[in-house]
């Protein structure tokens, strides 16, 4: 059995924002330049677990104005390692740990700050290093004072709370805010895991009239669902036909869910051929133009692929490591969900298993990998897998039916309840395929029910869409502290 280790939080703030310049004036420095103002002050915050770790890392610049930077600092206990970092290039050699800048956070002007973080593993112990360097300076939080502080007021043990304040709304983003990953979490804006339920649509080039104010109020308020996974495939009359009218398409929906206070989930639905690579170049111009589009919101989650089938992780892992730059670029802090070998079945599927991720990971921070399932045709060996990866991957089922996978067939209750148990237990988010009225078992929706316009209540329902929206509008119970 597995079970998610309960974070426990540890804060500490190396050097105070105290002081004006620091000047390093040591002999190293050629005597004729004119010497750089140079200080930082850096805050190291840690949620830690059993083995793992997520560290936040925030940077003040007390000098110059830079235009890149590098941090330094080193491990105090030799088994403490960086396994993915974000929002900086992260190496490791022995002890010591650097972070470069990247291009959109490489300027740093006197008393600008930014944020880095990175998941790491320890093994005896999980010690806060004490000391940073910014561009080789120490990070001393300001200058050496020229007369000695205060003894009477000790300097603070614990900085003062960094918790943002409660919310002001009652819907899943008015609560949780722009989500991060921690650990194999998804963790809500004050650093605690969440779990995410909602609904998929269909295809929307086949759909679209079941996407509208009134389907998407009984999703948020009758259902009470959190998310809306975008399904834009991208074969099959889909983006590839239009992509404008594709992409336009989507934005709107990421805006209705926005105004409803629910996560859209922009899933690029590839399928058949299984190569994500036959749409790298697709995938990049959608996904500049949808991020570049949605930088500013905080309701975004992007899924790069849908299902890759017949190919290997590491093509997989390419194509995510082009895909994931380009929304960097425009959206730093969004989380990005890469598919999994085998249908996005962590490779169970193809007969593999999720070891080839853990062993070779996407270098890239704050994303998570796809789960799929279909209840009806997926049952033990895949729940097994998903424990077993569950420890040491951030997982999202980003879709799954209560059916078989075709799509179709009576629903598998028994199975599926053991299924979002599980998920529920595990914290792990999903998306049920799907809000729409297919003439499919799947389908939550009887057939017709786009076209009558009327989406709340039972009476519209099938079983899977009976079954899906008891399990959905139980309460959320989202930490806000
Ligand atoms: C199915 C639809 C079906 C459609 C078919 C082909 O339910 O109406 O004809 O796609 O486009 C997946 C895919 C998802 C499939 C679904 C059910 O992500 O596109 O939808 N499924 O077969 N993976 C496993 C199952």
């Amino acid at each position: 059995m597995f079970s998610i280790p309960r974070p426990s939080r540890r804060h500490l703030l190396v050097g105070g924002a105290v002081g004006a310049l620091a000047l390093a004036a040591t002999a190293v420095l050629p005597s004729t330049n004119a010497m750089a103002a140079t200080g930082c002050a850096v805050t190291y915050t840690t949620n830690s677990w059993q083995g793992g770790f997520t560290a936040t890392v925030t940077v003040k610049n007390l000098g110059d104005a830079v235009n890149n930077w590098t941090l330094g600092f080193s491990f105090p206990d030799a088994g403490q390692r960086v396994v993915q970092g974000w929002s900086a290039t992260w190496q490791q050699s022995g002890s010591a740990v650097t972070a470069q800048s990247m291009s959109y956070n490489g300027s740093l002007g006197t008393g600008a700050s930014t944020t880095i973080g990175f998941n790491g593993s320890w093994t005896g112990a999980n010690p806060a290093p004490t000391a940073f360097t910014l561009n080789g300076a120490a990070c001393t939080g300001g200058t050496t004072p020229t007369t000695p502080p205060p003894t009477t007021t000790p300097p603070p043990t614990t900085p003062p709370p960094t918790t943002p304040p409660p919310p002001t709304g009652t819907t899943p983003v008015a609560i949780n805010g722009q989500l991060r990953v921690c650990g194999v979490n998804l963790c809500n804006r004050y650093g605690r895991p969440i779990q995410l339920r909602g609904m998929s649509t269909h295809g929307l080039q086949w759909f679209a009239n079941c996407y509208n104010d009134a389907s998407l109020d009984a999703l948020a308020n009758d259902w009470q669902a959190d998310l809306l996974r975008i399904s834009m495939y991208v074969q099959e009359q889909g983006y590839e036909t239009n992509p404008t009218g594709f992409t336009n398409q989507v934005n709107n929906l990421v805006d209705k869910a926005e105004a409803r206070g629910l996560y859209a989930l922009v899933d690029f639905h590839t399928l058949t051929p299984g190569d994500p690579m036959y749409n790298l170049d697709r995938a990049k111009t959608f996904f500049a133009a949808v991020s570049a589009r949605n930088a500013a919101k905080n309701n975004v989650i992007y899924e790069i692929t849908n299902e890759p089938n017949g190919v290997s992780w590491s093509t997989i892992r390419n194509y995510a490591e082009q895909v994931i730059p380009v929304i960097r670029a425009n959206d730093p802090d969004a989380v990005v969900i890469v598919g999994t070998r085998g249908w996005s079945s962590l490779g169970v599927s193809e007969g593999g298993n999720s070891d080839e991720i853990v062993n070779n990971p996407v270098r890239a921070g704050n994303i998570m990998y796809t789960f799929h399932f279909y209840a009806a045709s997926h049952k033990d060996n895949y729940r097994n897998e998903v424990q077993r990866a569950a420890s040491r991957l951030p997982l999202f089922v980003t879709e799954f039916g209560t059916v078989t996978y075709t799509g179709d067939g009576a629903v598998d209750t028994a199975s599926s309840t053991v299924w979002l148990d599980l998920l529920d237990r595990l914290k792990i988010s999903y998306a049920n395929w799907t809000y729409s009225d297919a003439s499919e078992g799947s389908a939550a929706f009887r057939p017709g029910t786009c076209a009558g316009g009327t989406y709340a209540g039972t009476s519209v329902l099938t079983e899977s869409g009976n079954f899906m929206r008891n399990r959905i509008r139980t309460p959320d119970n989202f930490p806000t502290s």
